[in-house]
């Protein structure tokens, strides 16, 4: 009802501006009287709606938070496209309940520990030239350390890395400007070696670390043996971006605790939070990639935890690829300007955002002119000569992202719930936008990258509090969109997103997606490859081999080949399952009465589902999705009997 109203603005808003006054003009005055709404907001609804069938310009993938999912949705309409499982079993995509993709998320941690939940922070495409590549995209997981890969070429997740030495990370993921590397920073520090040690020794042992993922692009994965850490003091790191431009090669990593206090109100002493925010500044850590990716081939500047290169602070120092620059009071958001001269800084507890100069860094870097180490022999630059300058922008400064236009930004501003767009080379404020509330991260259309696009904005609230209908004390988040195309900008459209905080989204033109709509036959879309189980019509057939039973079928409208299957209770069964269907959209599911497994199987992919037989019973298999008008009737029978 709403979108057919729209649609009626639409074509109103355009008869209007024909200065046509006309039956449908009349008919839009009595909607937005009755609806009372203001000519501002059928603006709003115009700049939005998409006819039905009309695509949109920007594709969004935002992290789901602690569902451990990403969201996919459309810019400007705000229409939802997909949920992508990745930290978490998604049953649609038969994530987690098909043996391809259960080899992919039941990863484990460290330990081997099954994993089924994670906190998704921050999204990140492939890159080229610092601009983005519609290939690949990574998140992370803040709660349980670990990068996943996921191929836009079906928008499936294909590889999960756990961090060897974290316990615990913020700054991932970044990539750098060629997807060299995939960058993790940890977050709350802990000892290295996972082992016991008190909180007396956290500044003896305790670390923080930024893992370099390397990235093979060829096979579209992260090669574990081929990435490596470097290691940091224990100051709480943040977020993290790398350098591209004049500053490619080096990262960037924020931290938060340079006091290293360890709090205790167990103990009578203040909290965290308390004693974390007692120094003006904090530590921003300067490193060089590319010489530590040099230092990784020594073993003298290495330590191995878990079979993993952690270069040492030491090793890093003496090469001259790790520095530190004082940055206000417990920072959050750092962003490298589009063409990688300026990287701006936002403290959370100061009204500032900082911008510092790549150059002025590089210079005091080159002279070697420090003004002192920190406790662990880190260099400190001079945090007033490293900067171009600060501008006063309002309470809670987090997040930043950049426009088309050269020199403008806009930056988030968490106590103040406003975007404000200034210019952060002749530092002056030029417009500020309220939002609803508490803003957290936002995009400008592809606004971090080398070449960001502009025209919209998104806000990503972190509190909806009465934007939309209540619906229990756990409130939906709320993504706001901004027009930001005109001098003034606008908020045109709030999505309540219903899946989990999604801290950050990322956002890329539609037409440098180019997914695939069906699969070559035979296709195992965890691996990329050909599934050693493809089954052909006229393949299908039950192979026994002592207690394993493996059936190979096939599902094309509108029936399962075979249709009777019997097994001995205690029996090991899989189902490999080919759908030949070639028409596109043609997806079939396949699940078993009462056995937890479930596939989605798209026209061409073969997938595989294996379970004990443990109950004695008949069972129906059937399709799970509505695909023909005898959809109901893809259906056959597991007889599981006692022998
Ligand atoms: S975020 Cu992860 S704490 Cu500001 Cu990048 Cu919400
Ligand atoms: Cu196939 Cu329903």
């Amino acid at each position: 009802m709403q979108r057919l109203l729209k649609q009626s603005l639409v074509v109103t808003a355009s008869l209007l501006a024909l200065g046509t006054a006309s039956l449908a003009s009349s008919d839009l005055q009595t909607i937005m009287k009755e609806r009372k709404l203001t000519e501002k907001d059928v603006l709003a609804a115009a700049k939005t709606y998409q006819p039905s069938g009309r695509k949109d310009e920007f594709v969004v993938f935002s992290s789901g938070g602690q569902s451990g999912q990403i969201l996919v949705y459309g810019v400007p309409s705000m229409r939802i496209y997909k949920y992508i499982g990745v930290f978490t079993p998604e049953p649609w995509q038969g994530y987690g309940f098909d043996d391809d993709s259960k080899k992919v998320l039941r990863q484990g941690d460290i330990r081997g520990r099954e994993i089924n939940w994670g906190d998704t922070h921050h999204p990140n495409f492939t890159e080229k030239n610092g601009e983005y590549v519609g290939d690949y995209l990574f998140i992370n997981d803040k709660a349980n350390p670990r990068i996943a890969v996921v191929n836009l070429h079906d928008f499936e997740t294909t590889q999960i890395v756990v961090n060897p030495i974290m316990k615990s990370e913020h700054g991932g993921s970044f990539v750098t400007p060629n997807t060299e590397y995939v960058i993790e920073a940890s977050q709350y520090a802990a000892p290295l070696d996972h082992q016991y040690h008190p909180i007396e020794e956290y500044e003896a042992v305790f670390r923080g670390a930024v893992t370099l993922w390397k990235f093979d692009y060829a096979k579209g994965k992260i090669d574990e043996k081929a990435s490596f850490s470097l290691e940091f003091p224990p100051y709480m790191q943040d977020l993290s971006d790398a350098g591209k431009g004049e500053s490619f090669g080096w990262a960037f990593t924020n931290s938060f605790n340079s006091e290293m206090y360890t709090g205790g109100i167990e103990k009578g002493l203040p909290p965290f939070e308390a004693g974390m925010s007692r120094n003006d500044t904090d530590y921003m850590h300067v490193y060089n990639w590319q010489m530590l990716e040099k230092l990784a081939q020594d073993p003298k500047n290495y330590k191995i935890y878990h079979g993993h290169r952690v270069i040492s602070i030491e090793a890093a120092v003496k090469a001259g690829a790790l520095f530190l620059i004082p940055e206000p009071k417990s920072p959050h958001g750092v962003d490298v300007s589009p063409d990688g001269r300026y990287i701006v800084v936002g403290g959370k507890l100061d009204t500032h955002a900082s911008v510092y100069d790549f150059r002025k860094i590089k210079q005091l870097i080159d002279k070697k002119e420090f003004i002192g180490a920190d406790p662990y022999g880190i260099p400190i630059l001079d945090m007033k000569k490293t900067l171009h300058g600060q501008v006063e922008l309002g309470l809670g400064p987090l997040h930043h992202t950049y426009d088309a236009q050269d020199g403008i930004i806009y930056t988030s501003l968490y106590v103040d719930s406003q975007i404000v767009k200034w210019d952060y080379k002749n530092l002056k404020v030029l417009d500020r936008v309220n939002v609803h509330y508490n803003i957290g991260h936002l995009d400008s259309m592809e606004g971090k990258s080398a070449k960001p696009k502009g025209k919209y904005a998104l806000a990503l609230d972190k509190l909806s509090i009465d934007r939309f209908n209540p619906v229990g004390p756990l409130h939906p988040q709320n993504h706001q969109l901004i027009d930001i195309g005109g001098p003034k900008m606008e908020l045109i459209y709030d999505l309540p997103i219903p899946l989990g905080e999604p801290h950050d989204v990322i956002s890329i033109a539609a037409d440098k997606l180019k997914p695939q709509v069906t699969y070559p036959m035979g296709t195992n879309s965890r691996t990329g490859k050909q599934h050693e189980a493809m089954t052909l019509a006229g393949q299908e057939r039950v192979e026994r081999k002592g207690n394993e039973v493996k059936i190979y079928g096939t599902l094309i409208r509108s029936h399962i080949n075979p249709e009777h299957v019997t097994v001995n209770k205690g029996d090991k069964v899989t189902f490999y399952l080919t759908n030949l269907e070639r028409a596109q959209d043609e997806t079939h599911g396949f699940a078993v009465s009462g056995y937890n497994v479930h596939a989605s199987v798209e026209p061409g992919k073969t997938v595989a589902v294996t379970f004990t037989a443990d109950e004695e019973g008949v069972f129906p298999y059937y399709c799970t999705e509505f695909c023909s008008a005898l959809h109901l009737e893809m259906m056959g029978y597991l007889y599981v009997k006692d022998p």
